[in-house]
């Protein structure tokens, strides 16, 4: 009977902070209440194999379970300091208001927060103490007077906390949803303009159109999605800008969203991918982005790239959930179509890609180029200054490296003896091109599969190669591709860290 009273008011002081504290951060901004805080507090702090264990493990899931792993560990430890306080409350309550601090200092420390963001843990803090104070005097007034326990008088305390919560948090979460549907109500009124400089039409054979293949332009619903935002951001764009400062700028300029609608835009298909794919992985897709080009930017404010003196070789990005991502201003200036986008398939970006405004280069992994919601540049040197993967072992350079992936047929396939089939899949070396593509069955002879068209280098390339087995048992299908350089995809297989895997697919499938 005690442990349970001592259990719940634990559990449900510990609601009461998080409920105030969220209702707090609707107020203030989502990021600074303290479940996102904390949550991005060890996301910025688990190290790089764990991360991509998870990202392996749980895929777009894997900041669930780190929010759901989080509120387990609160309760168990809302459940010690109930018990703790039928002893010794005023410990207890230091404890639950330690949290609420613990969560300020999480939320003070987040990018672009102010002093206003440690309110919400604050003002829970202070909230879960107080409700444990109020649960727990019954049980106090026994020991204290000798007298049995007041069950009502528990149970209306324990009654009003619970109501509390769920008003408060109910609140918190309404105030929030209507901010953010009026942002997406916003998003959806967008008119984008047509491009000055449309991407090239699509040529007719770029996509082979198999059952099972990867389609050429890839949708945004499919499109993977790699962050480190346990809320996706969305920004309103009338109070957002964009920053153009640094080294070696001769003008630092400021765009706002509207500002970059009215310059000339160009639209492009470009193929992206994230260097935490593995050998076979899903982390890449090919969608027709329309923006401004960079690189006019960067000449508008006066900045050389250093093979003309600028000194200046790091491009650093900055989103508005903090985010800081490192490109080669060399990279960014050479010709190629470095984009700032706005549009992702015919829609102003999804807020999950980057809304209002994301990078997009060809050539470079999403880590070293592709920043999203991004709010500032800053020209600086890789000497001065490492980007928030570099922090975190991943390379300062990273060029995309020739991939080749089967995706049909599936592994563990059944193939009947005898019938044709189609090995189709889709091969990647972005700005470079793939000039080939071979398969081999069972490590024999290399066998050349047809390439589909492409519209330029900077996009993945689909491919085929029919094959009609003659013998029954397990098969393994592995494929390579050769850049437009010559180059073949080597078969050392190295992990995804520092600086993207290397290795061939291959593909293991029953013949009966
Ligand atoms: N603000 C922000 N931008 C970001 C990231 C991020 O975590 N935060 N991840 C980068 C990585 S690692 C990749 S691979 C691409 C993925 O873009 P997508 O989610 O639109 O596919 O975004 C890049 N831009
Ligand atoms: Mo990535």
């Amino acid at each position: 009977m005690r442990a349970g009273t001592g259990a719940l008011s634990g559990l449900l002081s510990a609601g009461a902070a998080l409920a105030v504290a969220e209702l707090g951060a609707a107020f203030v901004r989502p990021e600074a209440g303290p479940l996102t805080a904390v949550g991005g507090a060890v996301i910025d702090r688990t190290p790089p194999a764990v991360k991509d264990w998870a990202v392996r493990e749980f895929g777009t899931d894997d900041k669930l379970m780190l929010q759901a792993g989080i509120l387990v560990l609160l309760a168990l430890i809302a459940l010690g300091l109930g018990g703790l306080a039928l002893r010794l409350r005023r410990t207890a309550m230091a404890g639950v208001f330690a949290f609420g601090l613990l969560g300020a200092f999480a939320a003070r420390h987040r990018a672009g927060a102010g002093y206003v963001d440690v309110l919400p843990s604050l003002l829970g803090g202070v909230a879960g103490a107080a409700a444990l104070w109020w649960l727990t005097r019954p049980v106090v007034a026994v020991r204290a007077r000798d007298r049995a326990f007041d069950r009502r008088a528990f149970l209306i305390a324990a009654g009003t906390v619970a109501a509390g919560s769920v008003v408060a948090g109910t609140a918190g979460r309404l105030i929030g949803n209507g901010r953010r549907a009026s942002i997406a109500a916003f998003r959806n009124r967008i008119r984008l303009p047509a491009p000055a400089e449309p991407a090239p039409p699509l040529p007719a054979g770029v996509d082979l159109r198999l059952a099972g293949l990867s389609s050429f332009t890839t949708s945004n619903s499919d499109f993977y999605r790699v962050d480190t935002a346990l809320v996706v951001p969305r920004v309103d764009v009338e109070n957002w800008s964009l920053r153009i400062h640094g080294k070696g700028v001769r003008t630092p300029l400021t765009f706002s969203y509207h500002d970059l609608l009215r310059r000339p835009l160009i639209e492009r298909d470009l193929t992206l991918t994230c260097v935490s794919n593995e050998v076979g992985g899903p982390y890449t897709g090919t969608a027709r982005w329309l923006g401004v080009r960079l690189a006019d930017l960067l000449r508008e404010a006066g900045v050389r790239p250093p093979s003309r003196g600028g000194p200046a070789d790091q491009l650093v990005s900055r989103s508005t959930d903090g985010m800081t991502i490192g490109t080669p201003v060399e990279v960014v200036m050479d010709g190629r179509d470095a984009l700032l986008a706005i549009g992702m398939n015919g829609e102003p970006l999804p807020f999950e890609h980057g809304y209002p405004v994301r990078m997009v280069v060809p050539g470079l992994y999403g880590y070293v180029s592709a920043c999203k919601w991004l709010k500032d540049l800053e020209l600086t040197t890789f000497a001065d200054y490492d980007a928030y993967w570099v922090k975190r072992t991943w390379s300062q350079q990273a060029p995309i490296k020739t991939q080749s992936r089967i995706d049909t047929p599936k592994p563990f396939a059944r193939l009947r003896i005898g019938t044709p089939v189609p090995i189709a899949g889709i091969a990647w070396a972005q700005h470079r091109g793939v000039s080939a593509v071979e398969v081999a069955v069972d490590g024999g002879p290399w066998q050349p599969a047809r390439l589909a068209e492409v519209p330029s280098t900077d996009t993945w390339r689909q491919w085929v190669w029919e094959w009609t087995p003659s013998t029954p048992g397990s098969h393994r299908i592995e494929v390579r591709a050769t850049d437009a350089g010559g180059a073949v995809q080597t078969d050392k297989r190295v992990g995804t860290v520092p600086d993207g895997a290397t290795g061939r697919h291959s593909v293991v499938v029953t013949v009966t």
